[in-house]
């Protein structure tokens, strides 16, 4: 297992070097960010794929002006819940946006990770007489009354981060390609369990529309023959509260005494079963990938028996609430209407574009992930 993790790291490592390089939509700490010399070897040497729509939408980009996103208009931002760190960079990011273009933020910040709380957050805004919504939401289905409420009261609604049924959104932001993050995550398990044995999922709220799709998207990947040594005992729902992961890591171990990979596509699931394999004295045994902030990851991110992660997944999540500010204000100026061919130009030069999204409805996608490893950890930690 060792040495497949070890080429793992040298693949994940220029993947990461790669991404770092590919451009524009990083914060300028994150463009500082280390590695980026080898860019040139390392995307001629890596498959990775999406970088060519933020390309091709950047050469098309036309007409707009940094005068089309000035705005003196009112934005809210509901995010999946309150006390989750990754939360908080992306309304920094969201608010920076809004902001720096003239209009006024508003942050709702529901008490749990489900569809109820959400509710009231957008009633809230409803009433608050806002523009626009942007929202994280935690049940594709569900919200749909509440934000039809508000589109019908003339607040343009948009998804970022975990989409809401198409019916309930004008776009949808996605951090990045459904396939890609299921694809990514995949041959991570299969690279580090070595190709066989058993493997779990740990995720948040069971109706999170962005994990569940990831999760289905693992799923197919996994149907290939390459992955028949491979056995999914569960998922498991922590629902992006630390405590309750803690308390699924435990039952996943318990009830799975030989599992060899855990893989949590939640920043905050990957980190409270990072901590509890460590804790346990088995990171020599299980090993545990996903996505994961590095500044909270930072420390049990190794190739060693002592470390539980060798290696995890992530977008910029200032980026992704930076991208959502500017299509908010895209949305609310009229400069597009969500229409699949629809494109901006963000104040920082950067183009996006519109596509089609695989549940009917539309979205912008931010780019690829980025991967975070023994060798680059240190300096992104930092960053977000
Ligand atoms: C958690 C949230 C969020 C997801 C990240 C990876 O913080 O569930 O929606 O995008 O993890």
């Amino acid at each position: 297992m060792k040495k497949k993790v070890l080429s793992a790291l040298l693949c994940v490592s220029m993947a990461a070097t790669m991404l770092v390089g590919c451009g524009g939509k990083t914060d300028d700490a994150a463009a500082d960010a280390p590695a980026a010399e080898d860019t040139t070897d390392a995307a001629a040497d890596t498959e990775e794929p999406a970088a060519e729509d933020t390309t091709d939408a950047a050469d098309d980009s036309a007409a707009a002006t940094d005068a089309d996103l000035t705005t003196d208009k009112t934005f809210c931002l509901i995010v999946k819940s309150a006390g989750n760190p990754y939360n908080q960079k992306e309304a920094d990011g969201f608010k920076e946006a809004i902001e720096a273009q003239g209009g006024t933020f508003v942050l709702q910040e529901p008490a749990a990770a489900d569809a109820e709380s959400q509710i009231t957050c957008i009633n809230n805004a409803i009433s608050q007489g806002v523009d626009a919504i942007a929202i994280a939401a935690n049940d594709a289905d569900a919200l749909q009354p509440a934000l039809t409420e508000a589109k019908n009261a003339g607040i343009h609604v948009l998804a970022l981060d975990s989409a809401t049924n198409a019916a309930s959104r004008e776009v949808f932001c996605n951090q990045a390609g459904i396939t890609q993050v299921g694809e990514t995550l995949m041959e991570a398990v299969k690279d580090i369990s070595g190709g066989e044995g058993k493997w779990a999922i740990l995720s948040a709220a069971s109706t999170a529309t962005n994990q569940n799709a990831w999760i289905d998207s693992m799923k197919s990947v996994m149907e290939d023959s390459a992955y028949s040594g491979l056995e999914l005992v569960g998922v498991y729902y922590g629902d992006d509260e630390y405590q309750k992961s803690v308390d699924q890591t435990d039952a996943i171990l318990s009830e799975n005494p030989d599992v060899k990979v855990i893989c949590a596509p939640t920043t905050v699931g990957i980190m409270a079963a990072a901590k509890v394999v460590e804790d346990k004295g088995l990171a020599g045994q299980v090993k545990v990938t996903g996505l994961g902030l590095p500044s909270e990851m930072a420390d049990y991110i190794g190739a060693d028996d002592s470390h539980s992660c060798p290696y995890m997944f992530l977008w910029n999540p200032i980026d992704l609430g930076k991208l959502a500010g500017y299509t908010s204000i895209a949305l609310v100026n009229g400069v597009i209407t969500g229409a699949e061919g629809d494109s901006f130009t963000a104040p920082d030069g950067t183009a996006y574009e519109v596509t089609a999204a695989s549940d009917g409805g539309t979205e912008i996608i931010l780019g690829p992930p980025y991967g975070f490893n023994p060798d680059n950890i240190e300096e992104w930690k930092s960053v977000y």
